[in-house]
């Protein structure tokens, strides 16, 4: 299996067609992320460069004067921590100090760079990666959003996973190299002990314990400074950094993916149910759904109501959008700009798929029907 590489970034057309709707990896050459702030001023050529080594290096004395005052959560990458590695809260300049004296394990993660620094634009997101529900719902919410900065030395690295949600995500390096292990979807069975333990670092795999693991599909993929990968949703995969790695990453969710990204949540809340199956008799059948979905918030990041209202605020948009789009076409105005996204009436159907599995398994729960009502009222002014 080969990835496509593209030198010149594909269109939006080319890039929904090719891999948002196949759930197909691509790597994107640097032209993609040329004007970054992030590419002029974290980084510098590196003096002394062999092949199969980073070319530029970061700015440590920049970055710890520009952003020092800023606490993140950074990852030890040698400590594992049930499923992930242990982490840490700590501040900035610490992190910078301790990299540059070679403290080799630390890798700071899920950085809310954006957050933090909001007048600090560090980068554009690329047109083929605009049309993201998820950072839309979230930001609109006050929430954490899904928009990241990760920064770690030599062999540093990201435990085997799946992204939250069966998200999409998005990876630009600033400088460094990324080693990506990718596996498709559909041999989960094959990553899984008999106690559904999953492969925790694909370097130091238990054979007796996953027997099966060696069968498994995969595509390695190098990704060079400037470099950007689309990573599918559901798609297993570790990451392995290669001399000093600074990258921007966003998780993303739309209508392409909203199927996968609904069977993780409902596939979440059948876990849930499962593992309170016993306290069911004790309860009634309201007392129970609303313990799964506290579980599952705690468990996922997110319950059938935010996924709900996430689904309704796209819904709300595109309504409203449309509106004004037909108003501006009967005055003949010129159009208002939106975001590059697949034809709207395929958008909604897409929701309105959705929507029916979550009716589905609606049991008397007065919290999502008038939020169901709301969907289906936006839904309504839609084409078909
Ligand atoms: O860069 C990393 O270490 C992990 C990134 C990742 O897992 C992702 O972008 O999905
Ligand atoms: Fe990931």
């Amino acid at each position: 299996m080969e990835i496509p590489y593209y030198e010149e970034p594909p269109t939006y057309e080319a890039f929904l067609q090719n891999h948002l709707r196949p759930n197909l990896p691509a790597l994107i050459g640097p032209a993609l992320t040329e004007e970054w702030r992030a590419r002029r001023e974290w980084v510098e050529k590196r003096t002394e460069w062999k092949e199969n080594e980073p070319m530029m290096q970061p700015r440590f004395e920049f970055l710890k004067a520009k952003f020092g005052g800023a606490e993140a959560q950074v990852a030890e990458c040698d400590q594992r921590e049930f499923t992930d590695q242990r982490r840490v809260v700590m501040g900035f300049t610490e992190f910078v100090t301790r990299w540059q004296q070679g403290d080799s394990q630390l890798y700071l993660k899920d950085w809310h760079f954006c957050n933090a620094f909001p007048d600090y634009d560090a980068y554009q997101v690329p047109e083929i990666f605009a049309d993201d529900w998820m950072n839309e719902y979230w930001q609109k919410e006050g929430k954490d959003d899904y928009r990241f900065v990760y920064m770690g030395g030599d062999g540093t690295y990201t435990p085997f996973h799946a992204d939250v949600y069966r998200s999409y995500s998005w990876s630009s390096n600033i400088c460094g190299i990324k080693k990506w292990t990718l596996f498709p979807p559909g041999q989960e069975h094959l990553f899984k002990d008999k106690l559904n333990n999953f492969v925790y670092d694909i370097r130091s795999v238990d054979a007796e314990q996953f027997p099966e693991f060696d069968k498994a599909r995969r595509m390695i993929v190098y990704q060079r400074d400037g470099e950007t990968l689309f990573v599918p949703s559901g798609w297993f995969h570790q990451v392995e950094n290669i001399g000093a790695t600074i990258s921007i990453n966003h998780n993303w969710a739309n209508a392409c993916n909203l199927d996968k990204t609904c069977a993780s949540l409902l596939g979440d809340l059948e876990d849930v149910e499962h593992s309170i199956e016993d306290l069911k008799d004790g309860m009634d059948e309201k007392e129970f759904g609303e313990t799964c979905q506290r579980l599952l918030l705690a468990h996922s990041g997110w319950d059938v109501k935010m996924f709900l209202q996430l689904l309704s605020c796209v819904a709300q948009r595109m309504a409203h959008h449309h509106q004004q789009q037909q108003r501006q076409q009967e005055e003949e105005q010129q159009q208002q700009f939106v975001v590059a996204q697949p034809p709207v009436a395929w958008q909604a159907e897409r929701i309105g798929q959705s929507l029916g599995r979550v009716k589905g398994l609606t049991k008397d729960e007065d919290d999502w029907s008038p939020i169901i009502t709301q969907i289906e009222a936006y839904l309504e002014k839609l084409p078909k």
